[in-house]
């Protein structure tokens, strides 16, 4: 599957980076004035009286799915994280800079709390949880909130995990998740469309939350903001979203699969499968790029993905891909807004790309709400988060109808 252009591993072979990441500061406490303040940290009761102010009858499901609200409002809602005891954490990438935590106390599948952790904090899209500590990933620094399920209050100040990650706002945002091996990877955006730029760049990263330290695992990627472990093989998957500004159908969107750590996705040289960058294709150094595991939708914005683990849903979606899809903005006809299923056949490859839910774009293309990120319940239950509508959804499997 790997296109072989020519083979010099000079580069593949390239040191992985290793940056140490001490924490800032003398003890890696955060100044009240960087951020994390809790001075302005809210509780509010969810309104789920608001359900009928969003057109959720609009969404098309397959056969006995249904569609609720589990969180609203929740401003901004990007990257979900849950708890072992069932805090829904929700990153947020805008000026506020909050970050929230859903809870359901009633068990009813529905949030009855939503509490604001922190604010000010600089894009902090990205959430995740271990070992009764909070990790949250702003643009430059990831930061740890110890005990937090205990002060959901926000009375909890963070501790700088590392803060040597660049700090363009281009594509910096960031998703981050523990792996199985149980460190934290972090991905590191194209600060640009296209470009060529040295590591810690168009990367995704592993971090060492206990030393601050990180080194590349796989270059040539753009934006990845959504990624997971395959539950049946290990192999990490994720997005990534295509380049701007070269027509309507082109790029696609990527869903790729490392198989192997220093792997390069392509990127700025090659799109998709085997599409060659007009700028930089040329310009391409002599080693293998992986071509995209299965093309997405051209301009999509596939964000959030995640492996079915649950078993709440039909028997064909268990370990099949669910992939939350933002919506084009550079398209003249706006594609996107919807949720996804790839299908992988018993060798673990895409055979089928197609639609799951939809209906948050308008017949005019306008769109009332935009999905960002998917997380399977241990109901088996999907959570969507939008951050266009400021909600999370709850789709569920009823039976056959
Ligand atoms: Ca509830
Ligand atoms: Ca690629």
């Amino acid at each position: 599957m790997i296109a072989r252009l020519t083979v010099i591993l000079a580069l593949l072979v390239a040191m992985p980076l290793a940056l140490s990441c001490p924490a800032s500061g003398d003890d890696g406490k955060i100044n009240a004035d960087s951020g994390g303040s809790s001075s302005s940290n809210t509780v509010r009761e969810s309104e789920l009286s608001q359900e009928t102010r969003l057109p959720l009858d609009r969404i098309k499901l397959p056969p006995g799915f249904t569609i609720s609200i589990y969180a609203y409002p929740v401003p901004g809602a990007r990257s979900l994280a849950l708890s072992p005891k069932g805090a829904l954490f929700i990153g947020t990438r805008d000026k506020s800079g909050k970050v929230y935590a859903a809870v359901d106390e009633n068990a009813d599948n529905a949030a009855d709390r939503i509490y604001t952790i922190a604010d000010g904090l600089f894009m902090p899209n990205g959430v995740a949880f271990r070992d009764g500590s909070l990790f949250v990933a702003e643009v430059n620094r990831v930061l740890r909130y110890d005990g937090i399920e205990g002060h959901l209050d926000g009375s909890v100040s963070p501790v700088v995990v590392c803060d040597k990650y660049p700090s363009e706002t281009h594509h910096g945002w960031k998703f981050i998740r523990f792996g199985p091996d149980g460190s934290l990877y972090v991905p590191v955006g194209a600060p640009c469309n296209v470009c060529e730029k040295p590591d810690p760049y168009e990367s995704i990263t592993r971090l060492d939350v206990s030393d601050g330290e990180f080194s590349v695992i796989a270059r040539g990627i753009r934006n990845t903001v959504g990624f997971d472990w395959d539950p049946l093989t290990g192999d990490l998957w994720f997005t990534d979203n295509g380049r701007d500004l070269l027509g309507d159908d082109v790029p696609p969107d990527e869903l790729n699969h490392i198989t192997k750590e220093g792997q390069h996705f392509g990127f700025p040289y090659y799109h998709g499968k085997s599409i060659k960058d007009p700028e930089y294709g040329d310009k391409a150094p002599q080693i293998s790029f992986v071509p995209a595991a299965q093309e997405l939708g051209p301009h999509v914005a596939a964000l959030g993905m995640r492996f079915y683990s649950g078993s709440m849903f039909p028997e064909e979606y268990r370990n099949q891909i669910l992939i939350a899809e933002h919506g084009s903005w550079n398209r003249s006809k706006p594609l996107g807004a919807r949720v996804m299923l790839v299908g992988l056949d018993k060798n673990r490859r895409p055979s089928s790309y197609e639609i799951f839910a939809e209906g948050w774009q308008n017949a005019d293309g306008s769109r009332w709400g935009r999905p960002v990120d998917v997380l399977v319940m241990p109901d088996g239950a999907l959570l969507v988060s939008d951050d266009h509508a400021g909600a999370v959804y709850r789709i569920a499997y009823a039976g056959s109808q």
